[in-house]
């Protein structure tokens, strides 16, 4: 019987998470990335290696790649693509050498995901993250004075935007700035409102079909060493899975990837199935998207949200909100039966619970909230296991 293999991302040596806390979460392989290399530098042999031996101390593997950057230069196709595509293609070389087999990476516009609250009270006083659409219409309209970002709303949702900035104190203002463009754990950029302002102009441009060719162009020059090499690439939804800020967006549904493979067939292009970024739109089934790329599914990250009629979301407890847990576990187990391996799983993001709340955290990335995500995934896929697949 193949079961999933379970992960855990640790951020490195200044994660206040520790590998010994990674241990004791019951988990042997790690997601991490090497975070203090410039995007667009190659991850040499010898940092590759290093970070290897930090895990090893406490009898961890290195098993996913999350992420290797893409270069805006490469998004945009502009400035030094051409040298970052190179770079790109010696970092796999360089990951395969070292036996690290599966890269996630993401192709969204300027910003990784993007999230307005980090510390939002459910009912029983733990924390949850937040996308509350009004708060981000506030910033986008009133903080950021985004150009033609009204056209993008309608009227109500502007009214709706203006008394909420209204009433925003201060701190507030500034919170939601920062939690916006300062930049996510794991995301590479991080701006203020002047340099976000440019960021986003690299785009006026770029619509979302001049940004997928960018995307397929880049992908048919690195899967070919991909494929040689025998690393699967495993390209994340986007998060939230709609245009924000007037961006293209190019994966947020099982069509967009569709379209991606039809142009690159190449065995090592592949998708990083989070349920918590495709489970924001109601109109994606995710038992269907397992089941449709049952082939090209080489990483998954296990997530609920729960969201509201306007696009605002909050990140539920693993088992709860909107996402059907019980039958994405299924559809994930039937689909390692058929292939005849174990596909690496992490919980991606938990709440801050208990000592999480006192303490600092990674925003979703808590140890004590994540434990509780694994461990009721982990019961699941027993109980799911044992039985429909044991013999
Ligand atoms: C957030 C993560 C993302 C993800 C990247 C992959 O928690 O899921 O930051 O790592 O988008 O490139």
């Amino acid at each position: 019987m193949y079961l999933c293999e379970q992960t855990w991302r640790w951020f490195g040596p200044n994660d206040p998470v520790s590998i010994w806390d990674i241990r004791q979460a019951g988990v042997k392989s790690v997601v991490t990335a090497l975070h203090h290399i410039p995007n667009g530098e190659v991850w040499t042999i010898p940092e590759i290696e290093k970070r290897k031996e930090e895990l090893s101390l406490a009898e961890l593997t290195w098993s996913v790649v999350e992420s290797v950057p893409v270069h805006e230069d490469i998004k945009t196709q502009t400035g030094n693509y051409l040298k970052y595509i190179e770079s790109y293609k010696q970092t796999l070389i360089n990951l395969s050498l070292c036996g690290i087999k599966t890269v996630t990476y993401n192709f969204m516009p300027v910003l990784d995901w993007t999230r307005t609250d980090l510390a939002y009270t459910l009912g029983d006083g733990s924390k949850a993250l937040r996308f509350d659409k009004e708060a981000f219409m506030a910033f986008d309209l009133f903080i950021l004075r985004r150009e033609g970002a009204e056209a993008e709303y309608t009227r109500y949702e502007i009214e709706r935007a203006k008394k909420r900035f209204e009433q925003m104190p201060r701190t507030e203002r500034d919170s939601l700035t920062r939690n916006i463009i300062a930049g996510l754990p794991g995301s590479e950029e991080s701006f203020t409102v002047e340099q976000f302002r440019d960021a986003l102009n690299r785009y006026s441009d770029i619509d979302s079909e001049r940004l997928r060719s960018n995307l397929i162009q880049f992908l048919k020059e690195i899967t070919p060493v991909a494929d040689k090499h025998v690393i699967k690439l495993v390209i994340h939804p986007d998060d939230p899975p709609y245009s924000i800020f007037g961006l293209p967006r190019i994966l947020s549904t099982a069509e967009d990837f569709d379209k991606i493979i039809k142009e690159v067939p190449n065995v090592s292009n592949g998708l990083c199935l989070c349920t918590g970024s495709f489970g924001v739109r109601s109109d994606n089934d995710l038992v269907n998207i397992m089941h449709k790329f049952a082939n090209r599914i080489n990483f998954v990250h296990f997530r609920s949200t729960k969201r509201d009629e306007d696009g605002s979301f909050y990140e539920a407890n693993h088992l709860e909100g909107d996402v059907d847990m019980y039958n994405v576990m299924k559809a994930l187990l039937e689909i390692e039966q058929q292939r005849e391996i174990s596909i690496p799983l992490r919980p991606d993001h938990g709440h801050q619970i208990c000592d999480d709340l006192s303490k600092k955290t990674n925003p979703g990335y808590s140890c004590i909230g994540r434990l509780r995500g694994i461990a009721e995934l982990r019961g699941l896929e027993m109980g799911i296991a044992k039985s429909l697949f044991s013999k």
